[in-house]
């Protein structure tokens, strides 16, 4: 069953009707990063609005996008709770037809965060193809602003310009990291994230160089707007990606999508995400 594909049937508005009308909505807003909310007390709260999976159907009016929240995920349980209490009610005031995807890497291997991406993309849009917008998402990143739209445009979207903990700047021009945005179109003509980031950094730049190199310009709502908070957490080790990333270039359409491998070991349809456990190996 397939419960993304059932709207669009519905005799009532687009969507894009009702967006403005509620001008209190359309502003900053605070999150709660202190108090640390239990999974039961979320899901009796949240999980109403939801269908099984964490899949959102706004019921008056008809979304002009189906939308994939796909996060990398592994040993963030604290983040990860915040996180849905944040982005659900946040998602939902925007009128969007969305899911919530956690994906989450097996064993200890060093993490990779891309290829997370990667197969986040690919098993959303097995359990619904009709899905055509991805916004591929850090857990400790929480927007503070309503007018920060979760929604697809005709270029990519560099949603997490502004972050607290970099000082409120976008750090440098071409940052694709954090939070960002991307039509199914969009991932199919760049091949996707490349799958040979392992460790912390570089997979980000690769990204943003794979659309750049392909007509595609990365816009940004305006900085007043963008702004995000970044939950605490240890800072990874940093690695030399120079010639991951130089190297790159040339790998673009042989490392992505069309090469992605992974052992899905679990896929549960939890009432506030569908989460899909995977084990990945290094030499890919
Ligand atoms: C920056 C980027 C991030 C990514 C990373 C380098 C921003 C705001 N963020 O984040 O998008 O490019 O650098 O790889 O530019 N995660 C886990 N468990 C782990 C490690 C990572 O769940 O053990 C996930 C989680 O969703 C986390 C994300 O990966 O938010 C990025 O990792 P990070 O937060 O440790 O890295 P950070 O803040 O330097
Ligand atoms: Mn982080």
């Amino acid at each position: 069953l397939f419960p993304l594909e059932l709207a669009g049937h519905r005799r009532v508005p687009p969507c894009a009707l009702l967006d403005g009308n509620d001008t209190e909505l359309k502003g900053p807003i605070d999150a709660d990063t202190d108090s640390i909310p239990s999974l039961a007390e979320l899901e009796e709260w949240l999980a109403p609005s939801l269908l099984p999976g964490g899949l959102f159907i706004p019921r008056n009016c008809r979304p002009s996008h189906k939308i994939a929240v796909i996060v990398p995920f592994r040993d963030r349980r604290v983040h990860l709770k915040i996180f849905l209490r944040h982005m659900h009610p946040f998602l939902q005031r925007q009128n969007l037809q969305y899911g919530i995807f956690i994906v989450e890497q097996a064993g200890d291997g060093p993490f990779n965060r891309a290829l997370l991406m990667n197969v986040g993309y690919r098993e959303a849009l097995l359990l619904h193809p009709s899905l055509d917008c991805f916004i591929f998402h850090d857990v400790d990143l929480l927007p503070l602003d309503d007018r920060i739209r979760y929604s697809c445009g005709g270029q990519p979207v560099h949603l997490s310009a502004n972050i607290d903990v970099h000082g409120n700047k976008l750090m440098y021009a071409n940052l694709f990291g954090g939070a960002s945005m991307l039509t199914k179109a969009m991932m199919e003509n760049v091949n996707g994230f490349s799958n040979v980031f392992f460790g912390w950094g570089g997979e980000d730049d690769d990204m943003s160089f794979r659309v750049r190199s392909h007509d595609m310009k990365i816009t940004r709502y305006n900085l007043d707007i963008a702004r995000y908070t970044m939950m605490r957490h240890v800072r990874e080790n940093k690695n030399d990606r120079q010639k991951l990333l130089i190297d790159g270039r040339k790998r673009i359409h042989s490392d992505g999508l069309n090469s992605l491998r992974y052992e899905r070991v679990r896929l549960d349809l939890r009432p506030l995400f569908t989460l899909i456990e995977v084990r990945i190996n290094q030499t890919q």
